[in-house]
């Protein structure tokens, strides 16, 4: 079957190249078959080097998410209190007069253009509908600025203040490597696509290591599973470290060359003898020792480097200390050593051409979403009063829900959510507004994952009468009046330029081809090494292990440990009344909430359940199969429990992210996470949160 990108006409069958646009490292490429304007099969391409022709069980059935009957069809305008999910219709043209008329209200009001805040993150990753006419829009009203942190801004600070930017091993290159060490990363969940890598090297003979406080899916599959108390792996990088350089299992050659600060780290490392590491992360020092062993010993060697272990209060500290393994033993000479938490720094997108921020005049405040309830709540300097959500679902998805729910169900906020399906969010706006999923709109994707760059072309008409991000922020620019050419400019146009041409990552990308395609290697070699020799994109050009910009900030040059803000060490009176770490890390069949509405994910999931260790169950008379309540003093839900040796003794495990209104007692775990943020990335802190568990009856 030929493979052609423009939807031909509805009689014939079609195959249509498309990319996967959710939150997830693999950006896979799409081959969408759509037959009378019906698309009828989403399948991954064969011919993409890291999709392999696979996609994962979501996505797998994208047409469950597409054709969905919960989808919203049309505009909505809230009929009932806020909360309550009850609409009427009406048409595109009453939606948006409403939303330009109360934005030109608020900003010609004493407030100013600054009361209004768009929120939005990563619902979907395409640079034409994650951040180009959206941005240009809010940033030519004056409206606030939002600082994207719920995700990643804590790992990719740390990670930058020791190597510099996200750049790390190539995807395809990990089933080379001999050793493979996990580190706070579930990548049969959640990056299936190098699991698939990781497995070949397992075939060839490699090692695997997995850190987490969790056996996950992938720790079961590996061959040593190390479980420390969540938000200690800055102190195991440091007795790693330690042990390195007490037993000489260093790269001197490396070292001198190609690093800065190596002889005040070897001062610091003191401070972390294997002994006194095992006290703060509950392993035993001899497992701490094998690791480094193994570490110093087997080449090539690679870390996978991921989330778990940023989202705490010393979160981008221990993603630091982490990125400074591979330079002590000279892992970035092998294409397949190294490590890898993020390749997007590796693109050359040119966020200039695809924000405008240039448009932004009055230099307006900035507003960071992982504290969204606290600053809807807050009433001064002016207050929010208005928030435009699209790409998100910040009443499911942000910390403490409490006061994000509060702040939700003010009156007297103008709320507008865009999206494809009535979310949590959803049911406190007051105008809905349609949006398109991937099938009906045209994208460009980077990734997260790998190095290739991908193009999203449309497979069918809008469903009902859905719109694209962009789509509904030019005629939302049209009815403010704002003339700038750029408001004019169509998808294909920015799609153009969304890579700085001139770059020479960027050389040979065209877009015409791109589409034609589907996907284009970035100009990097097969046999990607990008610190072979040295070339850090830092400021001295070294791998840092001093830090002259974090001393400049006020933050220790040198990596460091900082307890969890909630645990024993840094709060005894806190742990005592609730002494149990609840982490709430993704669940397989939903990504984030997406997908958590779908008949898939209800069926596998079942229920919300909470993890616990047979002996902390036992203590509290919990059997599995109980309701129980999980509670501290920011809020409380209701959970079944599972007694299981999966959570670590002190850790409990809530595989999230559940909606609020699906779930048996209309909340989910993030009733109890915290809005404290991290010690650099300014990032949301999940799983940092303690908590007390309590039988509350059997449901038999
Ligand atoms: N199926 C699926 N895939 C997803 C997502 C999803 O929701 N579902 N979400 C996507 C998104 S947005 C992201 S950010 C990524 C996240 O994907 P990952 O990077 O894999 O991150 P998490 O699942 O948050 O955490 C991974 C593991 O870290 C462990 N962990 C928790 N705390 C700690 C700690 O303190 N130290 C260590 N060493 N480990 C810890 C958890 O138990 C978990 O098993 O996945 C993406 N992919
Ligand atoms: N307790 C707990 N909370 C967490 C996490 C955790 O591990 N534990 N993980 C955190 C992390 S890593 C992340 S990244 C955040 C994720 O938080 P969000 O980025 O809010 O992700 P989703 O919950 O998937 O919500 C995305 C929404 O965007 C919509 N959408 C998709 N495509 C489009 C589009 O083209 N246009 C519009 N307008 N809408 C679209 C989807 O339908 C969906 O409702 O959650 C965080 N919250
Ligand atoms: S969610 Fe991830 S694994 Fe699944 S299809 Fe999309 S990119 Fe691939
Ligand atoms: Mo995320």
């Amino acid at each position: 079957m030929p493979l052609d990108p423009p939807v031909r006409s509805p009689a014939s069958r079609t195959v249509v190249r498309g990319a996967c646009p959710h939150d997830c490292p693999d950006t896979c490429a799409l081959l969408v078959t759509v037959e009378n304007g019906r698309a009828i099969k989403v399948e991954g391409a064969p011919d993409h080097p890291t999709t392999r022709g696979t996609l994962c069980t979501k996505v797998a059935r994208y047409l469950d998410r597409t054709y969905a009957s919960e989808r919203v069809l049309h505009p909505l305008r809230r009929v009932g209190p806020k909360g309550t999910g009850r609409f009427e219709r009406i048409g595109w043209d009453e939606a948006l007069d409403t939303i330009s008329a109360r934005f030109k209200e608020i900003a010609a009001s004493p407030d100013g253009p600054q009361a209004i805040l768009p929120y939005s993150y990563a619902g979907t990753m395409g640079l034409l509908q994650y951040c180009s006419m959206d941005r240009r829009f809010f940033h030519r009203l004056g409206a606030s600025l939002l600082d994207r942190t719920i995700c990643s801004s804590a790992g990719k600070a740390g990670y930058a203040a020791t190597i510099g930017a996200s750049i790390g091993t190539d995807l395809e290159q990990f089933e080379n490597a001999k050793l493979i060490v996990i580190w706070g990363s579930n990548p049969i969940v959640s990056n299936l696509h190098l699991w698939s890598r990781v497995q070949e090297a397992k075939r060839r003979g490699a090692k695997l290591i997995a850190i987490d406080p969790y056996r996950s899916q992938t720790a079961e599959k590996c061959h040593v599973h190390l479980a420390p108390l969540p938000g200690t792996d800055a102190a195991l990088a440091l007795g790693v470290m330690n042990v390195l350089v007490a037993e000489d299992l260093l790269d001197h050659d490396y070292i001198a060359r190609y690093t800065l600060g190596f002889e005040q780290l070897v001062e610091r490392l003191r401070d972390y003898p294997p002994r006194r590491v095992a006290q703060i992360t509950g392993l035993a020092a001899d497992d701490i020792v094998a690791l480094a062993r193994d570490y110093g010993t087997i080449k090539p060697v690679v870390i996978r480097l991921n989330y778990g272990m940023q989202r705490h209060a010393g979160g981008g500290m221990a993603m630091r200390t982490a990125a400074c393994l591979p330079a002590l033993v000279g892992a970035w000479r092998d294409p397949a050593g190294g490590a890898l938490l993020s390749s997007s720094g590796t693109y050359p997108v040119d966020n200039k051409a695809l924000e405008r921020p240039d448009l932004i005049w009055n230099n307006p405040r900035t507003i960071n979403m992982s504290t969204i309830g606290d600053a809807l709540l807050d009433k001064n300097d002016p207050p929010i009063r208005a928030i435009y959500v699209y790409n998100s679902n910040p009443v499911a998805v942000a910390p403490e829900s409490v006061k994000v729910v509060a702040g939700f169900s003010r009156e007297d906020l103008f709320c507008v959510v865009h999206d494809v399906f009535l979310t949590d969010t959803a049911d406190y706006a007051d105008v809905v507004l349609p949006a398109t999923t991937q099938l009906e709109h045209v994208d460009v994707h980077s990734s997260y994952g790998h190095l290739y760059v991908l193009a999203n072309n449309p497979a069918i008409a809008p469903v009902g009468e859905a719109k694209p991000n962009t789509e509904v922020f030019r005629l939302l620019a049209e009815r403010m009046g704002f003339e700038e050419r750029c408001f004019r400019e169509s998808d294909e146009d920015i799609a153009r330029h969304a890579f700085v041409a001139t770059h020479p990552r960027a050389e040979g990308l065209d877009w015409e081809t791109l589409r034609q395609e589907g996907w284009q290697r970035l100009n990097v070699p097969a046999q990607f090494a990008p610190f072979a020799q040295g070339n850090f994109p830092t400021p001295s050009g070294k791998c840092e292990f001093y830090s002259e910009t974090l001393r400049r900030q006020g933050i220790d040059p040198l990596p460091t440990y900082t307890p969890p803000r909630e645990s024993a060490a840094s709060n005894p009176v806190l742990a005592q009344r609730f002494p149990l770490a609840m982490i709430s890390p993704p669940a397989r069949n939903a990504l984030n909430s997406s997908f958590a509405n779908l008949p898939t994910f209800l069926e596998s999931e079942k229920t919300p359940r909470l993890e616990i260790h047979p002996d902390d169950a036992l203590a509290r008379g919990i059997a599995s199969g109980d309701k129980v309540r999980v509670f501290n003093e920011r809020g409380a839900l209701v959970l079944e429990a599972r007694v299981t040796d999966r959570a670590r003794s002190g850790v409990v495990v809530a595989l999230s992210i559940w909606w609020r209104k699906l779930s048996p007692d209309g909340t989910n775990a993030n009733m109890v996470t915290g809005q404290g943020l991290t010690d650099l990335g300014r990032a949301a802190t999940f799983y940092d949160c303690l908590v007390e568990v309590a039988r509350i009856g059997n449901p038999g």
